[in-house]
Parts: C-alpha cells; sequence; structure tokens
C-alpha cells in the first residue's frame, strides 16, 4: 500500500464525482498526473503481461455467448450505453480535462462523440446488411452474410482518451465483438471511468450480457503487446503515433490478424486567392490551437497564395496574440496545456529546426504568469521558405508552419508531398478548385474537406487516412464490417451438379 498521490481538493472531487473509488486510485505503481497543474491524481495497479492471457479468455469466453444475442438486441445495449453517457456527460468530460487538459467544451464534445457513435451504432445494429449475389448456375443462390468476428483490442492515445474508444467499441459491440481497452498510460482514468459507465449500462441490460463484454488493462507496451501478438484478438485497433504502428502493424498482419490502424496526422489548408478570410482565420485558429494542437487532425500546414499570404498572416498574428491560454477548467480558455514537459521538448526542438531551415517563428513561447504549474504554450507561426524536412515531420504540439503557392497544381503536390495523409482542406469560393481538391488528382488524404478546417469531424463518415496515418477506418460510414468476418454462401436447390465455369467431372 503506497501512500495517497498528493491531489488537489478539486482534482479528486472530479474523480470522486465520476464514481472512481479512492482506494482504486492510491494502490498502484502507474502515477497518473493531470496535465492542468502536474500534480499526481493517483496511483493505480498495473495489469501484469502475465495476466494477459486469461483477460484474452474471458473475451474469447464472452464473445461464445455474445456472437449468438441477436444483433438488434446487442444493440440495445449500447442504446443503454449512450443513455447513460448522456447522464454521466459532464462527470465524464471533467475527467477528459482533468487527465488530457482538454477545454471544458472540448471535454465535453469528446463525450458528446461517444454518444454519437452509440446512435449510430444502434441504427447500424438493424443494418449488418449482406448481398444475394446472382449465381451463374441454375438453382443455386449466392449470398453474403457478416458474423461476429472475436475480441477486439481497442489501443487508445492521450489525446483523444474516449472518443476514439467508442467508435471502436460501440461498433464491435453490434457487432458480436467483447472489446480489450488498453488505454494510453496517461490517461487511464477516463478508461476507468468509462468502465463504470458501460457497467451501469450492462446492470440495465439483463441477463443475455455476458460478463467481461468489456474489459479495461491499465499499463505499458508489454500489456498492449500481448494483445498485439495474441491470435484470439483477430481484430486490433489502435491510435497513436506513425512509430506505434509500425511496430504494432507488422505483428497484427504475421499472425493474420486485422489491424485497424489510426496513426499521425501532418493536416493542410490550401487557401486559395478566393477564399473568405474571415471563415478561413476562424477555422485555422480553432484547427492549429485547439486541443493546444494536440489533435491527430489539427492544423498542421496553411499553404496560401502568394496574393493573399501576407493579409493572411497579419489577421492570423492578431488572432494568435489575443488567445486565451491557461487552466482548461476556466470559462472561455481556449488553449489548455501540453500532456507534458516532453512535448515542449518537441515543440522546441521542431521550432529551432524550422529556424535552421530558414524558418521565422512568431509565438511558441512558455506561458508561465497566470497558470497553475502545468505546461502552458503559446501557438506557434512558423513561415516557412519551402516545405522542409520538419514540415513534413508531425510534431504533437501548437506549430502552425506557412507556405506560399502561385498555382494550384503547385499546392496540390506540396499538399500531398508529406509521408502522411490523414485530413486536408480548401478554402475557395471557386467551384473548379474545390472539386479538383476532391477529385482523383487533389488531395491524398483520407478526409478532404472545403471551407472548414481539417479537425473536428463528425461520426457519420469514416475516419481515418492514408500513407503513414496507417489506412485503418473507424466510426461511421461502412467501418461497421471491419468488425465482422465475411461469408460467401452458395446454396444448390436443384437436382443437378453443375459445376462453375463450366468445368467437367464425370464419375
Ligand atoms: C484524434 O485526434 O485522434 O476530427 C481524433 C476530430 C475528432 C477526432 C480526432 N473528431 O478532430
Amino acid at each position: 500500500m503506497t501512500d495517497m498521490p498528493r491531489t488537489s481538493p478539486d482534482h479528486a472531487a472530479v474523480l470522486r464525482a465520476a464514481g472512481l473509488s479512492e482506494a482504486r486510485l492510491s494502490r498502484g505503481t502507474l502515477s497518473v498526473r493531470s496535465p492542468i497543474d502536474r500534480t499526481e491524481v493517483a496511483r493505480l495497479t498495473e495489469t501484469r503481461p502475465d495476466e494477459m492471457p486469461d483477460v484474452i479468455a474471458r473475451a474469447t469466453a464472452a464473445f461464445r455467448h455474445w456472437r449468438s444475442v441477436p444483433a438488434p438486441r446487442r444493440g440495445e445495449l449500447v442504446r443503454l450505453l449512450g443513455e447513460e453517457l448522456r447522464a454521466a456527460k459532464q462527470a465524464l468530460g471533467d475527467v477528459v480535462t482533468l487527465e488530457a487538459g482538454k477545454v471544458v467544451s472540448e471535454g465535453l464534445g469528446e463525450v458528446q462523440e461517444m454518444i454519437d457513435i452509440c446512435d449510430f451504432a444502434l441504427g447500424q445494429s438493424r443494418q449488418l446488411y449482406g448481398l444475394t449475389i446472382a449465381s451463374e448456375r441454375p438453382g443455386h443462390r449466392m449470398s453474403e452474410t457478416w458474423h461476429p468476428m472475436g475480441p477486439c483490442g481497442v489501443i487508445t492515445a492521450f489525446n483523444f482518451p474516449v472518443a476514439p474508444w467508442a467508435w471502436n467499441a460501440a461498433l464491435a459491440l453490434v457487432c458480436g465483438d467483447p472489446v480489450i481497452w488498453k488505454p494510453s498510460e496517461r490517461t487511464p482514468l477516463t478508461a476507468l471511468t468509462v468502465l463504470e459507465i458501460f457497467k451501469r449500462a450492462v446492470a440495465r441490460f439483463g441477463e443475455d450480457a455476458p460478463d467481461d463484454l468489456l474489459q479495461v488493462v491499465v499499463g505499458g507496451a508489454e500489456v498492449g503487446e500481448a494483445l498485439v501478438t495474441s491470435r484470439d484478438v483477430p481484430i486490433l485497433s489502435a491510435t497513436g503515433s506513425t512509430a506505434m504502428g509500425r511496430a504494432v502493424g507488422p505483428k497484427v498482419t504475421e499472425r493474420f490478424g486485422r489491424p485497424i490502424l489510426e496513426l499521425g496526422g501532418n493536416n493542410a489548408m490550401i487557401v486559395a486567392p478566393s477564399a473568405d478570410l474571415d471563415m478561413a482565420v476562424r477555422a485555422i485558429v480553432f484547427s492549429a490551437v485547439g486541443t493546444a494542437g494536440q489533435r491527430c487532425t489539427s492544423l498542421r500546414r496553411l499553404i496560401v497564395h502568394e496574393s493573399i499570404r501576407e493579409e493572411l498572416v497579419a489577421r492570423l498574428k492578431q488572432a494568435y496574440g489575443s488567445l486565451r491560454i491557461g487552466d482548461p477548467r476556466e470559462k472561455g480558455m481556449l488553449v489548455g496545456p501540453l500532456i507534458g514537459p516532453e512535448a515542449l521538448e518537441a515543440m522546441r526542438a521542431a521550432l529551432s529546426a524550422a529556424e535552421g531551415e530558414g524558418g521565422t517563428v512568431h509565438g511558441g513561447g512558455s506561458v508561465t504568469e497566470g497558470v497553475p504549474d502545468g505546461v502552458y504554450v503559446a501557438p506557434a507561426l512558423v513561415e516557412m521558405p519551402d516545405q522542409t524536412e520538419t514540415v513534413c515531420t508531425e510534431t504533437f504540439a501548437p506549430i502552425l508552419y506557412v507556405m506560399g503557392y502561385e498555382t494550384l497544381d503547385q499546392a496540390i503536390a506540396m499538399h500531398n508531398d508529406v509521408p502522411q495523409g490523414l485530413s486536408s482542406c480548401i478554402f475557395t469560393l471557386d467551384l473548379r478548385e474545390a472539386e479538383t481538391f476532391l477529385s482523383a488528382t487533389g488531395s491524398d488524404c483520407g478526409i478532404a474537406n472545403v471551407n472548414i478546417g481539417p479537425s473536428g469531424a463528425e461520426i457519420g463518415g469514416a475516419f481515418g487516412g492514408e500513407k503513414d496515418t496507417g489506412g485503418g477506418r473507424e466510426s461511421g460510414s461502412d467501418a461497421w464490417k471491419g468488425y465482422m468476418r465475411r461469408q460467401t454462401s452458395t446454396v444448390n436447390f436443384s437436382t443437378e451438379m453443375p459445376l462453375a465455369q463450366g468445368v467437367t467431372f464425370d464419375i
């Protein structure tokens, strides 16, 4: 038994309101700090790697039962989860703010994203449609059916500690798959809060929910590794850095598991001469500095037509100058803390590298006045002579690189000339430009927008991207297919045995 963590009464109250018991929070060795003031808010017991086989076996046992519960009934559990999330919205949003440092509205927005995907998944539970396929043989019928797949491992990142879990879990559950969740070591408390909320939904659902439909494992890479390498975890969804995905993806595919990877982004906006600059400025500032630049969809590159570059940069500098940076719990705050000192190190290293490559840095300094003891930083705007190596690298901090262009072809080439391919956008009132950007010769990203920024996607679309972003798709559209196995069936209701392709084999 270790001492109680030395947290503030405010933090303790948030955790109490979330239903997390003090005993649970003080028993272990994993130190959880709030980025708001760097105080330790919990010491959690970690899952030991040698416990993982049992965790996976429990999920497998749950699967054996859950796969036979009719999908619309499985949807009912997700409906109840949505109801419980609505009731707990404030309490869970507060834990997101406490643990990830998001401003209040963004913490609540993340919970809303969970609620939205529960609604979506409920409808989906009645629409797990297969196909009927015309057979080439007389008296034959072909069809395609989608079946539950097995336990789904979900590894999530600190910056969106709960919504990406929900994108995966809500779909996995209606598709008949139990979930094993490994949250980031930095944000396990949000996961434990969600587990409590989930248990309330299960209690209301009744007896046909097996135990262990959702398990949360707390710990580091070794715990994740057990999920990544187990043949009994057929689906492994992971959100995080490209480096993480490069390590995880091949291990999953080596055992012929199915990885769903949502990795780094290096998202850009092209600002064309016809752009509505008032709208562009608002979109740029939200997507570049919101969540302190720590979204995978954050705007990191601005590719602006030379004719409006000077004006746009001046307006951005002005907007950056009036940003409210500080305690994310305060009303009207726009930029909260970075997750920790290592994020500031990475930001400083990127800014000095960009300067070395000919960039001019505006902002980017530490903010120490009027803020708690966390890592608070002024977002940086960096004018670059061209798209250098540093610009091509994702730094998880509020840095926006600005580059000029002359022709749309040049802008699109520059846009696509980075390793990542998550989100993108163009601001233009010119239909030809907008449609070109969305066409096969335009943006190469999984998400491409016109006259809105790259971040803040709705759950109804498929979320994810190409190239170093990993290729996975989660959330809306037909992402549910990633959580089921497809079976093609041919039924012969004739009295003959014809072979396909006209092959004869008379015995
Ligand atoms: C992430 O940063 O990992 O589109 C997810 C957005 C949010 C999700 C971001 N809906 O910005």
